[in-house]
C-alpha cells in the first residue's frame, strides 16, 4: 500500500497516563509506540491526538462521591463511564510517551478540555455534537483516508474511527498499533461496529514496509 498527499495518519492519546504505569493504563499500551515511529514518516500528514482534561473533568470517578472507577452513570448527553483521574492538562502523564516521535506530527488536536462533556473521538465529543476541528482541518487539508492508531482501541481510536466514517473519510484501523482497555466486552462490541460502519481493520505490515 502506498500513500499520497490525501492520506492522513491520526495518532490517538500515546499519552503517559494510557501506557505501562500510567493512572488508566491500557494493557501494555507503550508496546505501540515502535510501531507507530514506524509509520509515521510514511504519511505527508499526521496528526497526534491529546486527552486534555481540567482536574475537576466530570469523567472523572473522584468528582462523583461515592461512585467507584470503571463504573457508568448518566450524563445529560448520555451514560458515561467514570475512570480514575488521568490526563489532567499541564501534567507528566498527559505528556506524550517519550519515545514517541511526536516532532513528526504538524498538528496535535487536544481534548476534553470541557469540565462537563468527555470526548473519546477526535472529531466530536461524546455529546455527538461538539466539534474538535479536526474534520475541517482535514478537509482543508484535502484528506480522503485516515490511518489510525493508538489507545485506547475500543474507546478513543474507535469512536475515532467511526467519526471518520461520519464525516465520509475512508478509515483503516491498524490493528496492532493499538491496545484496547476491554471494559465489559468493549473491544468486541468496537469491532463489531466497525464492521457496520465499513471501518477496515489491517494489520501494520500489510499497510508500511
Ligand atoms: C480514553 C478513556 C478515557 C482513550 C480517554 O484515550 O481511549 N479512554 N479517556
Ligand atoms: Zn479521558
Amino acid at each position: 500500500m502506498s500513500f499520497g498527499a490525501t492520506d492522513a495518519l491520526v495518532v490517538v492519546d500515546v499519552q503517559n497516563d494510557f501506557c505501562d504505569g500510567g493512572a488508566l493504563a491500557v494493557p501494555n499500551g507503550s508496546e505501540v509506540v515502535p510501531l507507530i515511529n514506524r509509520l509515521m514518516p510514511l504519511f505527508q500528514t499526521v496528526v497526534l491526538t491529546q486527552d486534555w482534561h481540567p482536574d475537576d473533568h466530570r469523567s472523572f470517578a473522584a468528582h462523583h462521591p461515592g461512585m467507584e472507577p470503571f463504573s457508568t452513570i448518566d450524563m445529560p448527553y448520555g451514560p458515561q463511564v467514570l475512570w480514575p483521574r488521568h490526563c489532567v492538562q499541564g501534567s507528566p502523564g498527559a505528556e506524550f510517551h517519550p519515545d514517541l516521535e511526536a516532532f513528526r506530527a504538524q498538528i496535535i488536536i487536544r481534548k476534553g478540555f470541557r469540565p462537563g462533556i468527555d470526548s473519546y473521538s477526535a472529531f466530536r465529543e461524546n455529546d455527538k455534537q461538539t466539534p474538535t476541528g479536526l474534520n475541517g482541518y482535514l478537509q482543508e487539508r484535502g484528506i480522503q483516508r485516515v490511518f489510525l492508531v493508538g489507545l485506547a482501541l475500543d474507546f478513543c481510536v474507535g469512536f475515532s474511527a467511526l467519526d471518520a466514517r461520519s464525516a465520509e473519510l475512508d478509515a483503516i484501523v491498524v490493528g496492532d498499533a493499538c491496545r484496547a482497555i476491554d471494559l465489559n466486552r468493549s473491544h468486541a462490541i468496537m469491532m463489531d461496529r466497525f464492521a457496520e460502519a465499513g471501518v477496515d481493520v489491517r494489520r501494520s505490515h500489510e499497510i508500511g514496509r
